[in-house]
């Protein structure tokens, strides 16, 4: 184990343009549940199932009592040891952070530059896309009641991407320009969603180093120079060490 990190610690401390990726595992310490496994069902429903604009057309308070129960779930979470590593790197010039999860811990440990690609939990926007309201308002209050626009009265969303919608293009462009780097890193992601999940193999076609820090085996994995199993809150501040 020890010589897979020093490997990724030089090739860190050697890289001008660092690239991270995450997912839900980098939370998972702090107490947020994943999507995949027992965990990731709430009820009987899978995410796939509820995060879609048509189940919230189809059932609008069934939808929002979903996101209202995993916001006051995340509430009471905080970053973990994993997120602190990631605010601290995102601090060296040339880094990129680009994050699938909408729970804002990244934010909440202090990371710069952060690139919410699936948006957050904790913006509202206008279901009925009323001009004022299509642009996401911050609304951190828990438990809050099926919220409507304040500008048309429609239904408020929550601001995060659903499955079938398309990233907004600034998060996509940005992302895209973070595969050109040194060493692209990816962190407690099961490397399934799209466009998500092509970012590595982009990253690679630009002659990155690239590595992946997994509890278990992803798609991912056969395709990186270094796949290291393990926990991020312990493998991150280890290979910090290291620098
Ligand atoms: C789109 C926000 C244009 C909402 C989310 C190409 C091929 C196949 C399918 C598609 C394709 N292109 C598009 C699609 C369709 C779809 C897709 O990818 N489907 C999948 C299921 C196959 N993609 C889309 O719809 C995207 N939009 O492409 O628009 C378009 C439209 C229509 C048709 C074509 C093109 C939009 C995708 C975004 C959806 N929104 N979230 C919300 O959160 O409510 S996705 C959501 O699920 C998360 O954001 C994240 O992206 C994903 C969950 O993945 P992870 O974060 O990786 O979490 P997971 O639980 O799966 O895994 C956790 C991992 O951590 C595990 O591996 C575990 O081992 C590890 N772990 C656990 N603990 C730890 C750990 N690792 C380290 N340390 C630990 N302690
Ligand atoms: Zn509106």
């Amino acid at each position: 184990m020890n010589d897979v990190l020093d490997k990724l610690a030089a090739r860190i401390k050697a890289a001008r343009r660092l690239t991270i990726l995450t997912g839900a595992g980098v939370s998972a310490a702090s107490g947020v549940p994943t999507f995949r496994g027992q965990e990731g069902l709430w009820r009987q429903y899978r995410a796939e199932d509820l995060a879609t604009p048509e189940a919230f057309a189809r059932d609008p308070r069934l939808v929002w009592e979903w996101y209202d129960w995993r916001r006051q779930l995340i509430a009471g979470c905080r970053p973990n040891a994993a997120h602190g590593v990631i605010a601290a790197w995102s601090k060296r010039h040339g880094t990129a952070v680009i994050t699938q999860n909408v729970d804002d811990l990244h934010l909440a440990a202090g990371t710069q530059g952060l690139i919410r690609i699936h948006g957050s939990i904790w913006e509202l926007s206008c279901w009925g896309r009323c001009s004022q309201g299509a642009t996401p308002w911050r609304d951190d209050r828990v438990p809050l009641d099926q919220p409507r626009c304040p500008h048309c009265g429609q239904l408020a969303r929550p601001a995060v991407v659903w499955f079938g919608e398309s990233l907004r293009r600034e998060d996509v462009e940005a992302a895209t320009s973070a595969t050109a780097c040194d060493v692209f890193l990816t962190v407690g992601t099961s490397a399934i969603v799209y466009p998500a999940a092509g970012l590595i193999h982009e990253a690679r076609d630009h002659g990155a180093f690239t590595a992946e820090i997994n509890l278990e085996a992803t798609p991912a994995s056969s395709a990186v120079d270094v796949a290291i199993q393990g926990a991020a809150e312990e493998v991150l501040p280890a290979v910090d060490a290291l620098l």
